[in-house]
């Protein structure tokens, strides 16, 4: 049964704790750096970005850009759902067992190595938008906890996937290979706080989950800029809404993930 299993996988992924070293470690650490100091400034007053699309507390903001004729709009996204943690939400983002449970865009999802408890390697294969070539990606996920100053918050949580290449990933013509650098960022908050001795007896409907989501695409090849941004368009916005609410849904009976 699909549910008992995705549930089960999440209650056996480990606790972070320091996990050794692996061939990755060092470019793994720079860049979740690079995410955990950037993408939570606010800029959206800036003239930087254009709003792309909104929906409640749901805004996406794109950011036009083209190399040699390549879109490369940069993405950010923020969000804010009731009822979860951005430990929950970070979770069900990087697990493999619920990945295609949420998303739309892909035809398949290979996981390729585990190169520690907290970072897999994956191979995905997203849909073919005609009139273009079909594109897949291969990125290492990472997740993880960051710790807030005030030891009375709830840690933030951070999901980085980012294009690498495997042995086991070849590309096949006449497939193109995109690249992606994409992280999720969650924050939660209490409401009435010191309401509550416990943090496990605090009820969801007192939890609110900020997202920071962030993504820089360069689709690798040649690919028409007006479909690739009405894709864009249509699919990041639908992807968050999607997402948030099967988050939402999964987690309602359940225990809360501080
Ligand atoms: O972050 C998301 N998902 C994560 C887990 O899967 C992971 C995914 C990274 C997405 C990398 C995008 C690679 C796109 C390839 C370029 C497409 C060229 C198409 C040519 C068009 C003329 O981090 C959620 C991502 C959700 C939004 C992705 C938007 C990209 C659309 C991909 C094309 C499939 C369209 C499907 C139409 C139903």
């Amino acid at each position: 049964e699909r549910r008992v299993a995705a549930f089960e996988s999440l209650t056996k992924i480990p606790e972070l704790k320091p996990v050794p070293r692996h061939r990755l470690s060092d470019e793994i650490e720079k860049i979740v750096q690079e995410h955990l100091k950037f993408d939570l400034v606010d800029d959206f007053n800036s003239n930087i970005w254009e709003l792309l699309a909104a929906d409640g507390e749901m805004k996406v903001y794109r950011r036009e850009l083209e190399e040699n004729g390549i879109v490369l709009d940069p993405l950010k996204a923020v969000h804010s759902v009731k009822g979860v943690t951005g430990h929950e939400v970070c979770k069900y983002f990087w697990d493999p067992a619920v990945r295609m449970e949420w998303e739309g865009t892909l035809d398949s999802s290979r996981m390729l190595e585990a190169l520690s408890d907290d970072t897999l390697i994956f191979n995905q294969v997203h849909k073919r938008v005609w009139p273009a070539a079909q594109r897949d990606t291969c990125f290492w996920s990472h997740i993880r906890s960051v710790s807030k100053e005030n030891k009375n918050d709830l840690d933030d949580w951070i999901v980085v996937n980012y294009s690498t290449t495997h042995d086991s990933a070849p590309i096949k013509e006449p497939m193109i290979r995109a690249w992606a650098n994409v992280a999720l960022i969650c924050s939660t908050i209490i409401l009435n706080r010191d309401k509550y001795a416990d943090l496990s007896s605090v009820p969801r409907e007192n939890l609110v989950c900020k997202i920071t989501y962030v993504a820089q695409v360069n689709p690798g090849g040649w690919a028409p800029a007006n479909v690739l941004r009405a894709v864009y368009k249509r699919e990041y916005p639908k992807f968050l809404k999607r997402f948030t609410q099967y988050v939402m849904d999964k987690t309602k009976k359940l225990p809360i993930l501080l």
